[in-house]
């Protein structure tokens, strides 16, 4: 996705279709790898879904929120992306479910073969859900599989109401928006019609909720999303087995 532009902006004597070769080579690897996952995943039946945002949008702050209020219900594991530290993962740690965070150094995004060593880590209980909180990016962790049955973006509503148009690739890949920090509204100018209406016309399938990770508003609707999906995965492992 990003690796040809990239190299190709920083050193424009690059033979740009070596440059086109390479990224497709490297997004069919880990398309292969992806297949793998969503495979192994299958067949324990546990719904992953891959959470991505721009940094600070609110991700491990929702996650901890919904692995309080679901971890009753489901056994739960949380794979981390950051480029450093494992502070988000000591955070999900903190509610008592088994996190393993992984550091991406210099990369901008996980790929699929680091969630499949991360699935040898974690070894995910049946019927379980499976978090993967992507790096902060707003751009090309759109465009690597996981293996994850759904991609969820979060927006906060501090960053504007038109991030849907300037950077529709992760809208036009995710399953559900989740519009956060409603609770700042009042203190804001953000129109979340307009907003909404900006990520529907990049994505006219796309399922978007309004919440707060900070009060709990909107977050009953997320958790009524995430049950009727696990139901799914679940009984599709067990027709399978
Ligand atoms: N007011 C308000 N603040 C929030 C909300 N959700 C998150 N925050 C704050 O936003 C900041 C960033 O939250 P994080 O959960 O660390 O964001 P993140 O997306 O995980 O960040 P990275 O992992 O660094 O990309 C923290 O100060 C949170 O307390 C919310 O719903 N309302
Ligand atoms: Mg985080
Ligand atoms: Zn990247």
């Amino acid at each position: 996705m990003h690796a040809a532009p990239l190299a190709a902006v920083h050193q424009p004597d690059i033979d740009s279709e070596r440059v086109i070769r390479i990224e497709r080579d490297i997004l069919a690897k880990n398309n292969d790898t992806a297949r793998q996952n969503r495979a192994r995943l299958a067949a324990t039946g546990t719904l992953a879904l891959n959470l991505m945002s721009s940094p600070g949008s609110g991700k491990t702050t929702l996650l901890v929120r919904a692995i309080e209020d679901l971890k009753a219900k489901f056994p739960i594991a949380v794979i981390e992306g950051d480029q450093q530290t494992d502070n988000d993962a000591e955070r999900i740690r903190a509610t008592g479910v088994r996190a393993v965070q992984i550091n991406t150094g210099r990369g901008c995004h996980l790929e699929a073969g680091m969630v499949g060593a991360a699935l040898d880590d974690l070894k995910t209980e049946p019927g379980g859900l499976l978090f993967i909180e992507n790096v902060g990016n707003l751009v090309c962790p759109a465009g690597f599989d996981l293996g994850e049955a759904h991609k969820v973006v979060v927006l906060s509503v501090t960053e504007g109401e038109d991030k849907p148009l300037k950077y529709p690739d992760m809208f036009a890949v995710a399953d559900l928006l989740l519009l956060n920090k409603a609770d700042l509204l009042p203190h804001l100018q953000f129109d979340v019609g307009r907003c909404l209406a900006a990520a529907l016309t990049v994505n006219p399938h796309l399922q978007t909720l309004v919440v707060s990770a900070e009060t709990g508003e909107g977050m009953a609707a997320f958790y009524a999303w995430i049950e009727a999906r696990a139901s799914l995965s679940r009984a599709a492992a067990v027709a399978q087995a």
